[in-house]
């Protein structure tokens, strides 16, 4: 543990990840059809894409649910019983979705920590330095943490209620039946009466969803190509970037956007610190990212395998996105 920025706490063990990442990209390239996971994307370089991605025109998701929580994030904080409690954030980035619930509670003079929890030590510095900045009064704690080991120290450490925001549809990229696992975990984090606000992105007319993932300046493929470029620098591989092509579609049998990178030729690629050659034909596909657009049936389902009393949903002015708040029930 160390203490990197002054409102931090870092839970990151630096070799436990670096361990993942070589087992996990030694499996995915291994397997057939090869994948890698999507939740090593966000290196530094990234998450700054990904926050290009959350300014695109194409990219709806961010415009719909910051117009969800600039119309009812006040509603959101009126929920909460009136004492002190806690504000959680899982996978926080820029904060700009926040500030619509942070401000109406101290306009409120409500008391409060906001406590977001980021695997980017970059991220969260610049976030909780800004929040302190622009308000001061803020009681803000970032944790530096992948979601379990954040998700323990909340258990562990937390006194009073809590709201606990998962936005941005970031549950629609765990694959198969892990979201559901997940949000058994966010229950048992939680104690009754608790909140969490989970951002979903609904099922809708493909083309919309296509272009979501497929945008014009080229930043979605500059954000799936860079996990080959993480590869070649923390793993010492030889992956020409040129020779793969970012690939995404909505598979209506998955119910979710696909992304892909194509090999755009025969080719083998070495990765050193692997001790591995691995072996690509044209056109072969590695499977990246599953980005999971619900129902309303499905949300409804999932609140009640993982326990929870679904509270409200709050769509944007199109019903592209909801917002749906959850209730951990009275015991
Ligand atoms: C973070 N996550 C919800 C994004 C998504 O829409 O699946 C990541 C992303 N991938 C491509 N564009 C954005």
């Amino acid at each position: 543990m160390s203490g990197l920025c002054s409102d931090c706490l870092d839970l990151t063990d630096v070799q436990d990840a670096e361990k993942l990442f070589k087992e996990q990209v030694s499996a995915g390239l291994s397997s057939s059809p090869k994948t890698l996971p999507s939740r090593f994307f966000y290196d530094e370089i990234g998450s700054r894409l990904f926050q290009q991605i959350t300014r695109l025109p194409e990219y709806y998701l961010t415009a719909c649910e910051l117009e969800i929580l600039r119309r009812s994030g006040g509603d959101i904080i009126s929920l909460v019983p009136r004492r002190k409690f806690n504000l959680v954030e899982l996978g926080s980035g820029d904060g700009t979705k926040v500030i619509q619930l942070l401000e109406p509670g101290l306009a409120d003079n409500r008391q409060f920590t906001y406590l977001p929890i980021d695997q980017s030590v970059s991220a969260m510095q610049t976030l909780t330095s800004d929040l302190s900045e622009r308000y001061p009064e803020l009681e803000v704690r970032g944790i530096v943490a992948e979601y379990g080991a954040g998700l323990e120290w909340i258990r562990r450490h937390l006194k009073g209620p809590v709201v606990l925001l998962f936005l941005g549809s970031n549950l629609g990229n765990f694959p198969g039946n892990e979201a559901e696992a997940f949000l058994q975990r966010l229950r048992y984090t939680l104690a009754p009466e608790d909140f969490l606000v989970i951002g979903l992105d609904l099922y809708k007319d493909p083309e919309i969803m296509n272009r979501a993932y497929n945008d014009s300046h080229g930043v979605t493929a500059q954000f799936n190509l860079n996990l080959l470029r993480r590869i070649n620098r923390e793993l010492r591989g030889n992956f020409d970037l040129e020779e793969f092509r970012h690939y995404s579609t909505f598979n209506p049998s998955t119910g979710g956007v696909e992304s892909y990178l194509l090999s755009a030729s025969k080719q083998s690629v070495l990765i050193r610190d692997l001790n591995r050659t691995f072996e690509f034909d044209r056109r072969e596909p590695i499977h990246t990212e599953h980005s999971h657009k619900y129902t309303e049936d499905e949300i409804r389902c999932l609140a009640n395998r993982a326990g929870f009393e679904m509270e409200a949903n709050l769509y944007d002015s199109r019903s592209y996105f909801v917002d749906s708040v959850w209730r951990v029930p009275a015991s």
